[in-house]
């Protein structure tokens, strides 16, 4: 087989010891999974004898060969040679890829493992016929793998091997993968100008009762997007364009009342649920991962607010984080003091890992952490002083959305929101939001209830929860009855239901304040 024709869509590492392969033959699994729909394979034994290899390299080709699919050997070029296989697949530690070369000849398939940058254009610039670029996320299945690359790490090799002129070198991803991340890493690994050719598994087929069944579902799963893509092309957005649109997307909130799922901290569950009230959602503040599933099918929106955290938390978020990625229902993440402590960081690295947030918002310590920036300080939940220019805020932001997939809001005095594409800055809102507990929570609620209904832009979702909230503290701002912030929270309340009664009475004049 040529390596240039080879799909890389769904490959199999095999896995041939009791705690994966079980009770199971080996041999029998690679069958299920070649009729399942595994378009490469690589047997990967660290343990068997030479000659036992060879033996194994053979049965497995003689069920791999009729399909069409390649069969590779791990490390040893000397088996590869001996079974006549299609090629070898090279970890750091092997054989060095050009002797590979001259001992297999240009006709062999030959892949490489990269851990980082370097590794992927070393070996790109060598000769790799594709990268194994991982490990993405933590998994059981191989002892000391170096780094966790998440996506984020797999998007900077892809995108720099392309800047590089190293486009046509095929890519999988590895480690971690299974039913319920492919189709999302996938899909934020397609953000980059380079594409992944496919993922790379061992446990999700090796381990599975039924193999065949495994690799039919996963190859389903990665021929498809997600059932939370974005669905249309991105529409400009103007002032005029957003001005023209809000009063009818608040209308619509009001009239669905969409149910709007609260994981949120102690201190603001009250105050939250009184914003979803007033918005014309319907409020469910439930932190119990395992009712999520019953609410996800509910047709709602979720935020997962990391506030007031706990150590059972994580598992509850990641929970409902699944059920609602499944079902495509929108999430937002407010990773509230995400610097703070080093549980909070974690919590943010494993929820990310966990599932897909259609919109990320924090402050400018926050966002800085989401985005992977190190040693950020933050002492509170409070957003403290701003210590990046307007200009890096927004290059920030952009960039993490990109990265994501998804939307990224960073609140402030300008409150700066991105698709990746389109970036836009607000700058309406009150300063007494700063002076009261649960404003951005709050607004993380407002937001999410808006996403529940305006599914096409979840940008323009964003940005009429943005202002709806901003331009109702404004107004409970300058009332007269309005002292100060312990005035402000009924009046704004008051406020935030008064806008929403106008969108439904058909009066739109409150968006001739968005700045
Ligand atoms: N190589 P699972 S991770 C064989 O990072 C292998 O290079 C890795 O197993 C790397 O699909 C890995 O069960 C094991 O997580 C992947
Ligand atoms: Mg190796």
């Amino acid at each position: 087989m040529a390596p240039s024709t080879v799909d890389y869509t769904l490959y199999l590492v095999t896995d041939s010891t009791p705690a994966i392969l079980g009770g199971k033959d080996l041999v029998a699994v690679v069958k299920a999974a070649v009729e399942g729909g595994a378009t490469i394979v690589q047997l990967r034994d660290k343990t068997s004898d030479t000659s036992e290899l060879i033996q194994i390299a053979k049965q497995l080709h003689q069920v791999t060969k009729p399909a069409g699919v390649p069969l590779l050997i791990n490390d040893r070029v000397d088996v590869a040679l001996a079974a006549g296989v299609d090629g070898v697949h090279i970890g750091q530690d092997d054989m060095d890829l050009k002797s590979a070369r001259k001992l297999l000849g240009p006709g062999a398939i030959i892949g490489v493992t990269a851990n980082n940058l370097e590794e992927a254009l070393e070996a790109a610039r060598d000769g790799a016929d594709y990268l194994g670029v991982g490990t993405v996320y933590a998994t059981p299945t191989k002892e000391n793998t170096k780094s966790i690359i998440g996506t984020a790490g797999v998007q900077q090799i892809l995108s720099e091997l392309a800047a590089q002129g190293f486009g046509s070198v095929k890519t999988v991803a590895i480690g971690g993968i299974n039913a319920g991340n492919a189709q999302r890493i996938m899909y934020q690994c397609a953000a980059t100008e380079k594409q992944l050719d496919g993922v790379a598994v061992v446990s999700a087929i090796m381990a599975s009762h039924d193999p065949k069944t495994a690799t039919q579902n996963l190859r389903k799963l990665i021929s498809e997007p997600p059932p939370f893509a974005s669905s249309t092309s991105k529409k400009q957005l103007t002032r005029n364009d957003i001005v023209a649109q809000l009063p009818d997307i608040i209308k619509r909130m009001a009239e669905r009342k969409p149910l709007c799922h609260n994981m949120t901290n102690l201190v603001v569950q009250n105050f939250a649920a009184n914003v979803a009230l007033a918005v014309g959602s319907s409020p469910i503040m439930s932190n119990n991962g395992l009712e999520a599933g019953d609410l996800a099918a509910l047709g709602g929106s979720l935020v997962i607010n990391m506030g007031t955290t706990t150590p059972e938390m994580r598992s509850n978020h990641l929970k409902a984080l699944a059920a609602y990625n499944a079902v495509g229902g929108p999430v937002l993440l407010d990773p509230v003091g995400a610097g703070a402590t080093q549980h909070r960081k974690d919590g943010v690295k494993a929820l990310m890992a966990g599932g897909y947030f259609d919109l990320i918002k924090g402050n400018e310590g926050e966002i800085r952490t989401v985005s992977g920036a190190q040693g950020v300080k933050q002492h509170g939940v409070d957003s403290g002083a701003s210590q990046l220019t307007l200009e890096d805020r927004v290059k920030l932001v952009t960039g993490t959305a990109a990265r994501e997939r998804n939307i990224v809001l960073m609140t402030g005095a300008t409150d700066v929101v991105s698709d990746g594409e389109r970036t836009l800055t607000i700058s309406n809102g009150h300063k007494y939001l700063g002076e009261i507990t649960g404003s951005g929570c709050t607004l993380g609620t407002t937001i999410a209830s808006v996403m529940a209904v305006e599914r096409d832009d979840k940008l323009l979702a964003a940005v009429a929860g943005i202002l709806m909230y901003e331009i109702a503290a404004e107004r409970a701002g300058i009332r007269e009855d309005v002292k100060g912030p312990g005035t402000f929270v009924p009046a704004f309340i008051d406020e935030l239901y008064r806008v929403r009664q106008e969108c439904v009475n058909g009066d739109s004049r409150w968006v001739d304040a968005v700045k």
